[in-house]
């Protein structure tokens, strides 16, 4: 009988330091020490021993079963630490890798390209300015040197609110001028800013919506001239379509609150139907600018013998459509989740110089 045990106390002993792994050695515990392992039916043969055997027996037997047990806890604990140590050494983390992008999501090519041109003109030390959507006559039209009989205060341009007990009537902004005027109300030159934001007309066939967006720049202190309205834009036009020799041309023109006044043409082709950028001969208007006229800065308040500036606009939605080969203005519109995908920009693509705009 003790030779059976000493075999038996052997041979698991063995078994615990052969186990290479914790899930080999769980195996030899249930093998020996579990419900009806080898060492358990060995205790509980016990009590078919004479009596007079075994208080000795069962001695014996609980210091094999003891042994065993001490044996097994320090394997495992052997193994539990290689088996951590070789986790640690292969489990990696690569910090490098980009964070899992938003999967649904996307950026409206408005928002976008707001964000894109206040990203450049940010650059060039201009401020963003926001004001009402919803104006007076003062601020949209008069201070802007826009006459009464303007065609642009006719009914079928302008959104106009119910008549007031005053008899006067409050307007949808049909420009983001009014921001220009409200800031140089509120301050004093020198101011170098841009107003995006949405606008209003009554208008609505394929290439006119009732609302719309614009961007406005004014800039006014003591020395600013045409030289520097011209340098700017190119600057500009050259910054955001990514065409480093984009031909800008300065045409001649008209507005109220402007003088002299220009349009700006940039470089393009539109050979085969298909509208390319670049310098190919050909023409294309995609903005307004002019020095702020005398008029419009004595009406907000600002001495126009002392300060001069410069002052441009442009469509939002022309200059993403143009940028971006969108072909239908309306779509901008239509909340497509189709178009979304496929216009749109991820979370990720935030617009700046040293980034590349977007791709
Ligand atoms: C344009 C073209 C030319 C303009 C003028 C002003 C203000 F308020 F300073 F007089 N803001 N924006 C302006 C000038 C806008 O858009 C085609």
């Amino acid at each position: 009988m003790s030779d059976d045990l000493e075999a038996i106390r052997a041979k698991w002993l063995e078994a615990a330091t052969a186990a290479t792994s914790t899930a080999e050695l769980a195996a030899v515990q249930v093998g020996a020490l579990g419900k009806s392992g080898e060492i358990t039916g060995l205790v509980k043969q016990l009590g078919q021993i004479a009596p007079e055997r075994r208080k000795e027996e069962g001695q014996r037997r609980n210091q094999l079963k003891e042994a065993v047990a001490a044996a097994i806890e320090a394997r495992r604990a052997r193994l539990e630490a290689e088996e951590l140590e070789a986790k640690l050494g292969t489990d990696r983390v690569d910090v490098s890798l980009p964070p899992a992008p938003a999967p649904e999501g996307r950026i409206h090519p408005i928002s976008q390209t707001i964000d894109e041109i206040v990203a450049i003109f940010g650059e060039m030390g201009f401020k963003v300015a926001e004001g009402p959507d919803i104006e007076d006559d003062f601020h949209n039209f008069t201070a802007l040197n826009i006459p009464p009989e303007h065609p642009a205060r006719q009914m079928h341009d302008t959104f106009y609110l119910p008549e007031r007990a005053d008899g006067t009537r409050l307007v949808l902004r049909t420009h983001t001028s009014p921001v220009q005027v409200r800031t140089m109300q509120a301050t004093t030159p020198p101011l170098r800013i841009i107003a995006p934001g949405r606008t209003y007309r009554c208008d609505s066939d394929m290439t006119h919506t009732p609302m719309f967006h614009q961007v406005e720049g004014l800039i006014v202190d003591e020395t600013t001239h045409m030289g520097h309205l011209k340098g700017c834009i190119v600057d500009f036009v050259r910054a955001f379509f990514q065409v480093a020799d984009l031909p800008v041309r300065f045409r001649p023109s008209f507005f109220p609150f402007t003088e002299p006044s220009a349009e700006v043409d940039i470089g393009c082709s539109r050979k085969g139907g298909e509208l390319k950028l670049g310098n190919y001969g050909d023409w294309l208007e995609i903005m307004g600018c002019g020095m702020v006229h005398p008029k419009v800065l004595e009406a907000c308040g600002i001495d126009s013998k002392r300060y001069q500036g410069f002052a441009f606009g442009m469509g939002i939605e022309r200059v993403a459509m143009l940028k971006y080969g969108i072909p239908d203005l309306r779509t901008f519109f239509e909340a497509d989740l189709r178009w979304l995908r496929h216009y749109g920009f991820l979370p990720l693509d935030v617009p700046s110089l040293t980034g590349g705009l977007s791709r």
